[in-house]
C-alpha cells in the first residue's frame, strides 16, 4: 500500500460534503492538504481543526474554480511547501435545478457547465504539467452515477457528468507513459447539502431525495477516494461506483415508509 504521509494532497471543493470528509480522511493518514473552495471562513475553520487533529500542513486557498485566470495563478504562487502536489481531488461540482429540460432555467446550466467541467479542466490543466516533471501523480475526480445514466429532470447535470467520465478517460490514455494515474468516484446517493443546492435552498424537497432510504455519507466517498489513492504502485482504479443499499441505479430506488 502506498503510504499518504507527507504527500501533498489537494482538494476543491472542501469547505463541505464529499471534499471536507476527504479533506479529513487525507489528513488523518498524514497528508498535508491544499483546501479550496469559495467560502474562505469555512476552510479556514476546517484547516485549523485538521492541523490540530493531525499535526499536518494545510493551506486553506478562496478559489473560485470557474475562474480559469484564478485557477493559473493560485496554482503559479504556491507556497514553496505546498507546490508540489502528488494528488489532485477534484471534487468541486454541484447540480442547479431538477426540472424537465424544456421548463429549465439555463442560469443552472451555467454554473453547472462551468463549475462540474470547465472548473475540473482548469485546475487539471494547471496542475498535471508539474505531475509529468515530477515524473509521477494521481488525479481523482468526484464523477457521479449520473456520468454513467442519464435520468429525467438531468439532462445538463447528467451532460456534465458524462463530460468528467469521458475526460477522465481521455487524460487517462494522454498521461498513460507519464506515471500518472487517473481516476473516477462516481456515487449515487450521497446526502450533503447536494440536494438543497440543486433544489434552491428547499429544505423539504432536498430531504424528499433520501426519505425512506440510509443514504451514502460523504465519509463513505472519502473512504472510497482513500482506497484508490493508497493501492500499491502497479494498481490503478479505473472508476469506483457506489450507490446506497437501497438503490440499483440512478432512478430505481427502494423506499420504506
Ligand atoms: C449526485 C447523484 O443521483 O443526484 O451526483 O445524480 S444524483
Amino acid at each position: 500500500m502506498k503510504s499518504l504521509k507527507g504527500k501533498i494532497v489537494f482538494i476543491t471543493g472542501a469547505s463541505s460534503g464529499i471534499g471536507k470528509s476527504c479533506a479529513y480522511a487525507f489528513g488523518k493518514e498524514g497528508a498535508n492538504l491544499i483546501i479550496s473552495a469559495r467560502r474562505k471562513n469555512l476552510i479556514d475553520e476546517i484547516a485549523e481543526d485538521i492541523r490540530k487533529k493531525f499535526g499536518v500542513k494545510v493551506h486553506a486557498y478562496k478559489l473560485d474554480i470557474t475562474k480559469r485566470e484564478d485557477v493559473i495563478n493560485f496554482v503559479k504562487t504556491l507556497p514553496n511547501e505546498f507546490k508540489n502536489i502528488d494528488i489532485l481531488i477534484n471534487n468541486a461540482g454541484l447540480a442547479k435545478g431538477f426540472n424537465k429540460f424544456y421548463e429549465d432555467n439555463p442560469d443552472g446550466w451555467e454554473e453547472m457547465i462551468d463549475t462540474n467541467v470547465k472548473g475540473l479542466l482548469y485546475a487539471t490543466h494547471a496542475i498535471l504539467p508539474g505531475m509529468i516533471e515530477r515524473k509521477g501523480g494521481h488525479i481523482i475526480n468526484i464523477g457521479s452515477i449520473a456520468g454513467r445514466e442519464a435520468y429525467p429532470k438531468g439532462a445538463v447535470y447528467c451532460a456534465t457528468k458524462h463530460a468528467v467520465d469521458a475526460i477522465t478517460r481521455s487524460v487517462r490514455m494522454d498521461t498513460v507513459d507519464k506515471n500518472i494515474l487517473v481516476s473516477t468516484i462516481d456515487a449515487g446517493l450521497v446526502e450533503t447539502n447536494f440536494s438543497k443546492i440543486r433544489f434552491h435552498g428547499d429544505e423539504e424537497k432536498a430531504k424528499s431525495i433520501y426519505k425512506g432510504l440510509s443514504p451514502l455519507t460523504g465519509d463513505d466517498i472519502a473512504d472510497a477516494v482513500l482506497y484508490c489513492a493508497t493501492r500499491p504502485p502497479n494498481v490503478n482504479i479505473a472508476e469506483i461506483t457506489l450507490l446506497a443499499a437501497q438503490q440499483a441505479s440512478a432512478t430505481v430506488v427502494h423506499r420504506e415508509n
